[in-house]
């Protein structure tokens, strides 16, 4: 047996075994003290709620263990430089710094709200780099990796958050579209321009990005039919980062998400979300795929958001502290330094190197918030319409007159 495949004896590749004992203890630990009969029956109910027990979760791609070593899988292979990996390990650990920040800097009242990624970096970065820059990304509202990964400032990601801008950049400097909040939308959005790429020939793929929770959403069913029907070069790629809010993907599914895709008549794969080798050669084949005139695929990134929903989320209300520190025992980032240290790819100083790196961007982030000009209030009226509406005017007005009613009101009614 090779060193290789010793590890990967010992560690279950979907980490699945451990979320099938922990549900079981859970529903017992629940039935054990219950006094009432209705006690019982409630923590059976919420058993019954969960997966149907002895199913085993299937299986996924993984090319790195949470310990950081390397195991191979017989469809998937990764050609990657001592370079490239380093460069992988740089995006993650300056997106999560980048999040770290701005979870700060609202906490500091800088920001209205922000959705942190943290937990999800391998999901993100696997699959951003996987892309060329002729690809087009439809992101929800959380990928700040990806827009890392398609070259977006870090500053400019703040801008709706802060609520100066209704989205902060132009989508076609950098392939990268506006975040949505309206979950599951994007889907269509994302169908549709791909739809459109392979009626003007071009060999574009399309990324659509959407979270376990928005796989219930009409949008998303829709989006899946008229890809597979037009067979569209479009990749959806779910982060099941178990939670939609504080609903569990057990209130969304009772089938695997990726399995979804088959009752459409497309692929569907489940990766390791944590594991950012894996990603990439997942997302590297269905982009490839899609540019091949292959039609969409559905990549499930199984993975975990490490943090609250957003800003204005409490998880502890809903989750427990053993599930989080399970998740944190197969850190995106950890695993491949462990992996890079191992193999000897990186030394004390390169990830000195990154560590001060983050902090000059962390610095940048702060300096750029704390300078954002507000916008003239009356711009909050323009490009309602493309040609102007009759209502929209009339509010205009409204607020004009409104806003003059203050003697130190200025001409952009601030
Ligand atoms: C159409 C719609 N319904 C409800 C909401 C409120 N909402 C915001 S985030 C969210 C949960 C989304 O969960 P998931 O798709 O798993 O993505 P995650 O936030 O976990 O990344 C909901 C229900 C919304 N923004 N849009
Ligand atoms: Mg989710």
């Amino acid at each position: 047996m090779t060193v290789e495949s010793t590890a990967r004896a010992k560690t279950p590749r979907s980490g699945v075994k451990r979320t099938a004992t922990k549900t079981t203890k859970k529903a017992a630990a629940k039935k054990a003290p219950a006094k009432k009969a209705t006690g019982a029956k409630a923590a059976a109910k919420k058993a019954a709620a969960k997966a149907p027990a002895g199913r085993p979760e299937p299986e996924m791609v993984q090319l790195l263990t949470p310990e950081g070593v390397r195991v191979e899988h017989p469809d998937y292979t990764i050609d990657i430089d001592a370079d490239e990996l380093r460069g992988l390990y740089r995006d993650m650990v300056l997106t999560r710094r980048f999040d770290a920040e701005a979870t700060a800097l609202q906490r500091q009242g800088e920001l209205g709200l922000w959705p942190s990624l943290l937990g999800q970096e391998a999901a993100q970065i696997g699959s951003g780099r996987a892309l060329r820059p002729d690809d087009y990304v439809f992101p929800t509202y959380r990928e700040h990796g990806v827009a890392w990964c398609r070259g977006v400032d870090p500053a400019q990601l703040l801008g709706m958050f802060r609520g100066v801008n209704n989205g902060g950049w132009d989508p076609n400097s950098n392939n990268f579209h506006l975040y949505t909040i309206v979950i599951g939308s994007q889907a269509l959005h994302a169908t549709g321009y791909a739809m459109g790429v392979a009626k003007d020939g071009a060999d574009t793929a399309v990324l659509a990005y959407f979270g376990d929770g928005a796989t219930s959403q009409g949008d998303v069913a829709e989006a899946f039919t008229f890809s597979a029907v037009y067979n569209a070069p479009v990749v959806f790629f779910c982060q099941n980062n178990q939670w939609a809010i504080s609903e569990p993907t057990e209130r969304q599914t009772r089938v695997p998400l990726y399995q979804r895709a088959a009752g459409y008549g497309f692929p569907g794969i489940r990766v390791d979300g944590n594991d950012v080798l894996a990603v990439l050669a997942v997302t590297r084949a269905a982009v490839e795929r899609a540019r091949t005139g292959q039609g969409p695929m559905l990549i499930e990134a199984f993975t975990y958001r490490m943090g609250a929903h957003t800003t204005s989320d409490d998880p502890t209300r809903y989750r427990s502290d053993d599930e989080r520190a399970a998740w944190e025992a197969k850190d995106p980032i950890l695993r491949l330094r462990a992996y890079l240290e191992n193999e000897q790819l990186a030394d004390e100083a390169f990830l000195a190197s990154i560590d001060e790196e983050s902090d000059t961007m962390a610095k940048r982030v702060r300096e750029a918030i704390r300078t954002m000009p507000d916008p003239p209030a009356m711009s909050m009226f323009d490009n309602i319409y493309a040609d102007g509406h009759a209502l929209v005017d009339e509010e205009r007005a409204q607020y004009a007159a409104y806003a003059a009613s203050f003697a130190d009101t200025d001409e952009e009614g601030n």
